[in-house]
């Protein structure tokens, strides 16, 4: 078997199964690790005056962790620049938030290229490579630079904005042809597959050739779509540990026979929580009869805190959950706790079982494993309503749910209603299909259907492409 080289901007896995993690990815890649031989590669969270490029390698949890520290101004261009403040929000269609800046391309290309020139002399002739996500598109051109000529793969967390979106960001042809240095790229959904596709054909005066690779550039590249999951297993032990059962009972106690509705996102401004709130606000207006019966639980942990525009949602929830329940509080009744800190899996899993609905709402998302997570830790005698956005990439793999469109509140609203309405009988078999599918689509279904295709690609003799 080959080794497996994984690449992320943070390399966090957890030390012990069941950590407190804000970020889906450090679950489903130390779980794919924990399997093979290999490393995993990327920054070490620290920075330095002057890049040295000085690897730490250790174990933690089971998994081969190689870091390396960035300069200061690296970590400002690169990560809370083009990452965080260019190709997020324009990949979560949000232009009206995206700097264009020519500095953080600039520090966006140098990192990607110090990451490779560090990384290179640990890759071995028949190891495949593993990169994720957006931090690091430009990866493979450095590795092909330096050498590296064995199979290299990029997913894709986040998703890819409609061709006109990409249009506006400048050079981004120049980012789309450093995809073409990977054999395989991934995405969650076909949706975002196709607009990427749509991307090379209509702007990048691109073909899909016959065995049904992306020719573009003089290059050609094989793209898929492979849905993440969550490792249902461990989440399924998760849920029914004692800190699960602590976690449930602390909330069915504290909730006083009330239905809890419960949100769980990382405080960004793509999880939709703004409309969220409003929605439950217009809920309680439209229904008094559910005023005192029921509560919002929404725990949101702040993340990215030193960028502007984490800042101000953070202000305005805070804000508008005053309102909210400054309107309809009673002397024994709040309508919205506000949580604001991270929890552990298995006291999350409690939570979500304690919950009667799981609203996850964002306006945009790559995937969402949350919606995955409240399924998974579910009372199969007893489940709860998952309300899921139809713009989240789970929505595909989710039709039990009750999909809602996050950007109307009424919508919302009537799904609340539904929800905390729904018989028993119904609930079990909207629940049990949700069940089956985040059983069957895991994160090792994920894990192995991208492996084995960038595996594949190995024996793939690419057609030769127009020069374009
Ligand atoms: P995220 O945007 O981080 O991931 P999501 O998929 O929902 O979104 O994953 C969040 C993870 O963080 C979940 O595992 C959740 O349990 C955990 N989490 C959230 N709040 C927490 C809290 N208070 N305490 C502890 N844990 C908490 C990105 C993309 C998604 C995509 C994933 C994986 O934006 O669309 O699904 O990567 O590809």
């Amino acid at each position: 078997m080959s080794r497996l080289i994984v690449v992320s901007n943070r390399v966090n896995p957890p030390a012990n199964p069941g950590e407190a993690s804000t970020g889906g990815l450090a679950m489903a890649l130390s779980a794919a690790l924990r399997e093979y031989k290999g490393l995993w590669f990327g920054w070490s969270g620290q920075t330095t005056d002057e890049f040295n490029g000085r690897l730490s390698i250790q174990k933690v949890g089971g998994v081969t962790v190689a870091t390396v520290d960035l300069e200061a101004h690296d970590f400002d261009e690169y990560y809370n620049g083009f990452a965080n403040r260019t190709l997020w929000p324009l990949f979560h269609y949000r232009i009206d938030l995206t700097a264009y800046d020519r500095s953080y391309g600039e520090g966006y290309a140098r990192v990607n290229q110090r990451f490779a020139e560090t990384l290179a002399p640990l890759i071995e002739s028949d190891d495949l490579v593993w990169v994720h996500d957006y931090h690091l598109i430009p990866l493979a051109t450095g590795l092909r630079r330096q050498g590296i000529a064995g199979p290299i793969g990029f997913f894709l967390h986040i998703p890819w904005p409609p061709h006109q979106l990409l249009a506006t960001l400048p050079r981004a042809r120049e980012l789309v042809e450093s995809l073409f240095d990977y054999d395989l790229i991934g995405f969650h959904t076909g949706e975002w597959l196709d607009a990427f596709r749509d991307y090379v054909l209509k702007e990048a005066g691109g073909v899909e050739g016959p065995d049904g690779r992306l020719q573009a550039f003089g290059k050609s590249v094989r793209a898929i779509a492979d849905p993440i999951g969550i490792d249902a297993a461990d989440f399924a032990q998760a849920s029914r540990s004692e800190a699960a059962d602590e976690h449930f009972e602390t909330m069915v106690n504290s909730a006083g026979g009330r239905a809890i509705i419960v949100g769980v996102d990382r405080l960004d401004y793509s999880k939709g929580l703004e409309d969220r709130f409003l929605a439950y606000e217009r809920f309680l207006e439209d229904n008094p009869e559910w005023r005192e019966r029921c509560f919002l639980l929404q725990i949101a942990p702040t993340s990215r805190g030193e960028l502007e525009a984490y800042q101000d949602i953070r202000a305005d929830l805070e804000t508008l959950t005053g309102r909210i329940n400054g309107a309809y509080a009673a002397l024994d009744w709040t309508p919205i706790r506000y949580v604001n800190r991270n929890y552990r899996r298995d006291e999350l899993a409690g939570v979500y079982r304690a919950a009667r609905v799981g609203l996850v709402t964002p306006l945009r998302d790559g995937m969402n494993l949350v919606a995955k997570e409240y399924v998974a830790a579910q009372d199969p005698d007893d489940p709860g309503v998952l309300i899921l956005s139809r713009f989240a990439g789970a929505a595909v793999q989710m039709p039990e749910a009750l999909i809602v469109n996050p950007f109307s509140q009424e919508d919302v609203a009537d799904a609340l209603r539904r929800a905390l309405e729904m018989p028993r009988e119904e609930r079990i078999t909207r629940w049990r299909a949700l069940m089956d599918g985040v059983e069957r689509d895991d994160v090792l279904a994920w894990r192995e259907a991208f492996v084995e295709a960038l595996e594949a690609t190995r024996r793939e003799e690419p057609a030769p492409s127009p020069a374009v």
